[in-house]
């Protein structure tokens, strides 16, 4: 079968325990099982599942699907993947736990929680490393951002494409954040990684690492005094009835990522590899381009919703607050910093 092996790093070994790995296992097994049919090569047949966070009808989730579609029609049925949205098969870091163990075959999610099972990506949680959307893109695009996917392999992933996510910017409950004066004191809901609450620190916030899931009640309930997403994001999960403040200062860019595990990758054969991989790599344009569109239909209907766009028309006061952490993390990620540079438009 399969799904019968799986690379499981030592990390994860000892934190699931070894009942937990059988567990696991056992359910990679389950998960092939319309598939195990068929003889050698490219004739087996599987059933993957892809979890996604978001809903049916956002940017991610339709491109998971244009991937599946791909896969599908290239296999001739023989490689079935399923997507799962909002996040029907857990949130984000129990996605990426589980397509770790092999439990679960694929995910698409945010690289920042997959920094800390691959703590290279940890870098794209940095502030303000890319000046626009074509400088990110120039960067993923180029050998230095493939082999930051490549490197996912040293933790148990293969990483497949890299998506949009346009930028991140804070949105409030009640105070309105004009300067990065505004956020001191301020409780931020923050997706779970160490950067990302080093960077509430140092605007003078403090950070609280969440699920995607319970921001909305979180905010509602004064948990906390804000988050910070981008434009489609902000809409879908109707966080901006409860914090209508939206303050553009995009102070990062951090792309998203589809993943599988890579016990189950390795034991494909070289033809269905290069089926999934070239379909991922072509649903990239697709995702693209539904997150442009996005982006802008979010942009009216939020503007229709009367939410307080607040636009910041100059960022070197947000940079400057944001630099000790850029300078923190020079040594630990001075070479992809230099390569984010040198990939500039
Ligand atoms: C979104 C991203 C999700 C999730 C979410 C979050 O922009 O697409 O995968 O990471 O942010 O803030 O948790």
């Amino acid at each position: 079968m399969a799904s019968s092996t799986r690379v499981v790093s030592r990390r994860q070994f000892l934190k699931i325990g070894g009942a937990g790995l059988a567990g696991a296992a056992l359910l990679g097994v389950a998960g092939c099982g319309g598939g195990g049919g068929g003889g050698a090569g490219g004739e087996q047949s599987y059933n993957f599942r892809l979890a996604e966070t978001h809903p049916e009808d956002y940017p991610t989730t339709r491109a998971d699907k244009r991937f599946a579609k791909l896969v599908g029609e290239r296999s001739d049925g023989r490689i079935n993947i399923e997507v799962f949205p909002g996040s029907q098969l857990g949130e984000e870091a129990s996605a990426i736990e589980q397509v770790q163990t092999g439990s679960l075959e694929l995910t698409r999610v945010s690289t920042s929680p997959m920094a800390e099972f691959t703590p290279s990506l940890e870098v794209f949680s940095l502030p303000y490393i890319f000046d626009s959307s074509e400088h990110m893109w120039s960067f993923l695009q180029s050998e230095d951002g493939q082999s930051l996917l490549d490197q996912l392999s040293d933790s148990g992933f293969k990483g497949l494409a890299y998506y949009d996510s346009g930028a991140r910017s804070f949105y409030t409950a009640n105070r309105e954040v004009t300067t990065p004066e505004d956020l001191q004191g301020l409780k931020i809901r923050v997706q779970q990684s160490e950067i990302n609450s080093a960077l509430m620190e140092a605007f003078g916030a403090s950070a609280t690492p969440m699920d995607f899931g319970e921001v909305y009640s979180a905010l509602q309930t004064g948990v906390v005094d804000g988050a910070e997403n981008n434009w489609p994001s902000y809409l879908s999960t109707s966080h901006y009835e409860v914090a209508p403040n939206y303050t553009l200062d995009e102070h990062t860019r951090i792309p998203e990522i589809i993943v599988m595990n890579q016990g189950t990758w390795d034991e494909l054969s070289d033809e269905d590899k290069q089926i999934i991989q070239d379909a991922a790599t072509e649903s990239v344009e697709y995702q693209r381009e539904q997150w442009d569109q996005e982006v802008q239909k979010a942009k009216d209907k939020l503007a229709s919703e009367g939410v307080n766009v607040i636009p910041v028309e100059d960022k070197e006061p947000w940079r400057e607050a944001a630099q000790p952490v850029i300078e923190s993390n020079q040594e630990k990620f001075g070479d992809v910093l230099d390569q984010i540079e040198a990939a500039k438009p």
